[in-house]
């Protein structure tokens, strides 16, 4: 079989004169190794120590557990020395970080969330590191970078990525020419390109939510997946399956295999009308990939990529998915609200 190494693809998309500048291949593939760095850690599971929490909150008020840790900290001491990025921002850390002084700065913003799925950890299920790449304001050069440089709307994002730890460790890849697949060989410790180019096959029946909420959700919502559960007796005409795994990252990995829709809508515990999952590192990037395979993404009103965030740690409804199947969830959200 003839193998091509993330490396030497990274290379020849440049060669061909695709939107991607020697820095933010470099960085890419920083953020690829640490990946790697922690796919090895997550398996070694209790033999290495890394399971269970930490007895402490993060920003979110959510217990960390000790991998939401050690992979911020993998992806942190990977990153800062590189050259290519004026900042990162992630999950776990209530503010951004930007670039010691002692390490050149380069014009780029890393967002990311370390470990997604958190609580899936310690049961041995899938979880996922997801990022986002924008570009630091111009003006930012000449100054320290600024939160206020971070809140930039997801159609500004310049690559989007994420890694899965499953069954096999994945790596999917965008950087807005196209959605790639790459399987970590693990005895070279190469990630392999295993697809060239990822779209969302259409016309598969089967959504995920988190059906424990639904007593929360907005009558639009309630009356979508009362229709999806109603199958081939209600006015959909078909029956659906139903999948829930915890992690988002493993959902849309699903999603980018076989098709159907993810659903975490706003529920009537948040007042302010945000869902439960954030902006920065884990819609806009997912949304991006979703958006570039084909497939497409919204809040309750409208696109995700679209939003002007307001802080780093910002929490919106996500609906993604299938286009079609979102835009048919979206004319019940219209109707239903
Ligand atoms: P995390 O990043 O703290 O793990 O939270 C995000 C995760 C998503 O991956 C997943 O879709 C969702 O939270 C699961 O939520 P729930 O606990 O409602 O099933
Ligand atoms: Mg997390």
């Amino acid at each position: 079989m003839h193998r091509v190494s993330l490396s030497r693809f990274l290379i020849e998309q440049q060669r061909q004169g695709t939107n991607l500048p020697p820095e933010l291949r470099l960085l890419i593939e920083v953020v690829a190794r640490a990946c790697k760095a922690i796919s090895y850690t997550i398996n070694k599971g209790e033999l290495g120590g890394v399971l269970g929490s930490l007895g402490q909150q993060n920003v979110q008020g959510e217990v960390q557990k000790k991998l939401d840790v050690i992979a911020n900290d993998i992806l942190l001491d990977a990153n800062e020395w590189g050259g290519n990025l004026a900042a990162l921002a992630s999950e776990e850390m209530e503010a951004i970080h930007p670039i010691p002084h002692r390490y050149p700065k380069g014009e780029y913003l890393l967002v990311y969330d370390p470990i997604d799925g958190s609580s899936n950890i310690d049961v041995n299920l899938s979880v996922g590191t997801i990022f986002s790449v924008l570009k630091a304001p111009e003006e930012a050069s000449g100054r320290a970078v600024t939160e206020a440089d971070f809140l930039q709307a997801g159609r500004h994002q310049v690559a989007a990525g994420y890694a899965i730890y499953g069954p096999q460790t994945t790596l999917v890849l965008t950087f807005g020419k196209g959605v790639f697949g790459f399987t970590l060989d693990r005895e070279v410790g190469s990630w392999v390109l295993t697809q060239p180019k990822i779209t969302i096959p259409a016309g598969h029946h089967e959504f995920a939510v988190n059906m424990s909420n639904q007593r929360h959700w907005a009558p639009g919502v309630q009356h979508y997946v009362a229709d999806c559960l109603a199958g081939k007796d209600g006015p959909r005409r078909q029956d659906f399956n139903m999948r829930w795994t915890g992690s988002m990252v493993a959902d849309v990995q699903r999603i980018l295999t076989r098709g159907g829709i993810f659903l975490y809508p706003w529920d009537a515990r948040e007042p302010d009308r945000a869902g439960k999952l954030r902006l920065m590192y884990e819609a806009n990037p997912l949304g991006m990939i979703i958006e570039q395979a084909g497939g497409a993404a919204i809040d309750d009103t409208g696109r995700i990529l679209d939003i002007e965030p307001s802080s780093l740690h910002q929490r919106v409804a996500v609906i993604l998915g299938c286009a079609a199947e979102v835009a048919k969830a979206a004319e019940y959200f219209t109707r239903g609200r």
